[in-house]
């Protein structure tokens, strides 16, 4: 990669990626998009631009005016949020990406999309979950990712397209929040351990769900995105996970850096059963083998990291 363009730079990932990019990359080389304007370090820190991935003509005005050789494309609505309009779901997330696709084909850059472990639903073994194996979503979100991991093989296959993507379990982080997905719990949770000492969760006790922390996962999109060519057999998405754990683990984990937190719960029925449709846990061995991935951090890791983190952002003293 030596241009790249990020879509949807505003959202839990993009805020950290192209900083990240830009830090190895050089800013001048991370064009970084979103609806609306953004300040700091990602819509000031280096070049930013408006744009609405719908938008074909300008799309690719923007991408090739700036040369891109890499388009990262972020820009989506998450799975619980895309239940309440599936129509605008759709149109963001597969609309937006087929456009995303043709652009980069037009330029011949390679294409990053993250799908997610909502591409996978009740029919697909939930243990150990393989690399290929049943994809029958039951979310518009999880129907889009499959979309477009289908689209990825068919323009690697018909067009040779350099197509690249990854099946992102829960993210977790503190720079920004996510918005509208199923496993926003597992965030949450932290900052109402500093903030209040307690978290009400709306996932009930023994759903498991895949996570990572993120620094784990933006090393993932750089070590794909720079990996050999010829070693890449799957052009779709990638298996990838750090840990797997429900809600009790988690809480579990803050008790050893907060004796006294207490979790409760008011479970959510729309995301308790998303939850349960995806995966308990990933076969992540294609993802080790074509191209070394190899993640960091443990939940207690995380954990620890996580709370000094969020405390700081609270503005409290190290604990
Ligand atoms: C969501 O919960 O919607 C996302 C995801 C797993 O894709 N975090």
């Amino acid at each position: 990669m030596k241009r790249i363009l990020v879509t949807g730079a505003g959202g839990q990932i993009g805020v950290e990626l192209v900083p990240y990019l830009r830090s190895r990359y050089g800013a001048e080389n991370v064009l970084a998009t979103a609806r609306k304007p953004l300040s700091g370090p990602v819509g000031e820190g280096g070049p930013f631009a408006l744009l609405d991935v719908r938008d074909g003509n300008a799309f690719a005005a923007l991408a090739q005016s700036f040369g891109a050789d890499s388009i990262l494309h972020l820009a989506g609505v998450l799975s619980a949020k895309g239940e309440s309009d599936p129509r605008a779901s759709w149109d963001i997330n597969v609309v937006g990406s087929t456009t995303a696709l043709e652009v980069a084909r037009e330029c011949g850059a390679a294409f990053f999309f993250p799908s997610s472990i909502a591409a996978f639903g009740p029919s697909t073994p939930s243990k150990n979950t393989p690399q290929d194996t049943i994809q029958r979503p039951t979310t518009i979100y999880g129907v889009a990712k499959v979309t477009l991991e289908l689209l990825c093989d068919y323009y690697h296959r018909k067009f040779g397209l350099d197509t690249r993507g990854l099946r992102f379990p829960g993210l977790i982080s503190y720079e920004a929040l996510p918005g509208g997905g199923t496993t926003d719990y597992a965030v949450h949770i932290y900052y109402d351990a500093v903030r209040k000492g307690r978290y009400t969760s709306f996932i009930a006790a023994g759903t498991y769900m895949d996570m990572m922390y993120m620094p784990d996962a933006l090393a993932a999109v750089v070590q794909l995105m720079e990996a050999d060519p010829s070693k890449l057999v799957h052009r779709n998405a990638f298996n990838i996970s750090a840990m797997s754990f429900d809600p009790e683990e988690i809480a579990g984990s803050i008790r050893k850096f907060l004796p006294g937190f207490i979790l409760d719960y008011n479970v959510d029925p729309l995301r308790q059963s998303i939850a349960e449709s995806w995966p308990d846990s990933l076969d992540c061995t294609a993802a080790r083998e074509e191209w070394g991935f190899a993640p960091e951090y443990d939940l207690d890791r995380m954990t620890e990291d996580m709370l000094a983190r969020v405390r700081e952002k609270e503005g409290l003293p190290p604990a």
